[in-house]
């Protein structure tokens, strides 16, 4: 049986990708950190499968990492582990830099000391091209992040690299779009109009706040975002792939249409601009080009943007109908 070792199990693609291995026969063991109340929500329906083993750790403590891998001894690593909302960036910089950076580098020396041959996975972002250099953006163009969030994971990205020349170990990047579900975060864009969107047709609330309405992204559907991540494991040789739609859309278009699949005929008059969710610096477009991983890994996104958007939207309805609040 292969063993597969996931930081981040708890959250949105942790939870799919650890859905995905078991799928697949793995033995899946998920690094969970301790917080005060157990947040194992998205996890709580594999929690119990007894090739599902939780083990305590976290991305600041170089120990718990070791311990754990000399405990697993996994076959692959996945690294999803990080403080990964960009607002949250500017009001705790170093955290976000000692998780999604250093915590990167942690994993790395804990893997070359106990287990160098494992197969090696970096959640990296499509947020490190930033201010972008060119359009569509591949592998090869040039980083510029706009966000401490985004400067840690350049970081994170080129120590996945480093380690992968210097020591020769398979040690991956997956330059990763925007992918939502319904797991996704509330307070991530997709989800929080969702979920106002499907409260506002409940009459639970009558607006939405946002911030910048003109920032386009390329965004996918998370649970194909996880199957290319195993996809790069399972290569001859490490290589690094940018894993996109090749669209990009606007918030507003988001909303439009997330207003729509609730049955609200005018987005305007249930939108209220908050210069709270602006941000100091933003990243004004993004779109990818998955050319390479669609003619090395075979991999092609299955969801398109219209049918994310409803998905998402009739699950927050059928969840909000469920809720009292
Ligand atoms: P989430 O925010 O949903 O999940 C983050 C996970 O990291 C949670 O399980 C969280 O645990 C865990 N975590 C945070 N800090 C620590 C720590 N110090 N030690 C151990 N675990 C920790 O992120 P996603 O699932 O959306 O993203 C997964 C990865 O992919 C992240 O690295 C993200 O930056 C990256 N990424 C995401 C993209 C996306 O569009 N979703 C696109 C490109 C990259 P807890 O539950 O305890 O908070
Ligand atoms: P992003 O996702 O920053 O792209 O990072 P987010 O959904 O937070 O923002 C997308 C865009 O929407 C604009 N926006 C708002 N965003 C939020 N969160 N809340 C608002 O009210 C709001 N109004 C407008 C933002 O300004 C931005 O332009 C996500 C994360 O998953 C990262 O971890 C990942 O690396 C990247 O995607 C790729």
């Amino acid at each position: 049986m292969k063993k597969a070792f996931i930081t981040g199990i708890t959250g949105q693609d942790g939870s799919y990708l650890a859905e995905f291995l078991l799928k697949k026969g793995y033995k899946v063991f998920g690094l969970t950190r301790r917080t005060s109340t157990q947040n194992f929500a998205r996890i709580k329906h594999i929690v119990h499968d007894p090739n599902l083993k939780l083990i305590s750790g976290d991305l600041i403590d170089q120990h718990s990492l070791t311990f754990a891998l000399n405990d697993v001894k996994p076959d692959e690593i996945y690294n999803l582990a990080a403080q990964s909302f960009v607002q949250a960036s500017w009001e705790q910089p170093v955290l976000t830099g000692e998780f999604t950076g250093i915590g990167v580098t942690r994993v790395l020396e804990a893997m070359r000391l106990v287990c160098p041959n494992a197969k090696f996975y970096q959640a990296s972002s499509s947020e490190m091209f930033g201010k972008v250099r060119q359009t569509p953006q591949t592998e090869d163009t040039p980083f510029y992040p706009r966000s401490p969030y985004g400067v840690a994971k350049v970081y994170g990205h080129w120590i996945t690299v480093n380690y992968r020349e210097s020591y020769d170990m398979f040690a991956v990047s997956g330059i990763l779009f925007n992918h939502e579900s319904p797991r996704r975060g509330l307070e991530f864009v997709t989800r929080k109009i969702a979920n106002a969107v499907a409260r506002v047709k409940l009459g639970k609330q009558t607006h939405v706040e946002l911030g910048n309405l003109d920032s386009k992204r390329d965004w996918g559907y998370a649970k194909d975002y996880v199957e290319a991540m195993w996809l790069m494991l399972q290569q001859d040789e490490p290589d690094d792939y940018v894993i996109a739609t090749g669209e990009t859309h606007s918030v507003r278009e988001f909303l439009q249409l997330a207003c729509k699949a609730a049955g609200i005929d005018d987005w305007k008059s249930i939108y209220k601009h908050n210069p709270l969710f602006d941000r100091p610096a933003e990243v004004d477009l993004l779109m990818g080009d998955p050319t390479k991983a669609k003619e090395k890994l075979g991999w092609k996104p299955s969801i398109s943007f219209e049918e994310l958007v409803k998905i998402m939207v009739e699950a927050e309805l059928e969840l909000e109908k469920k809720s009292e609040n």
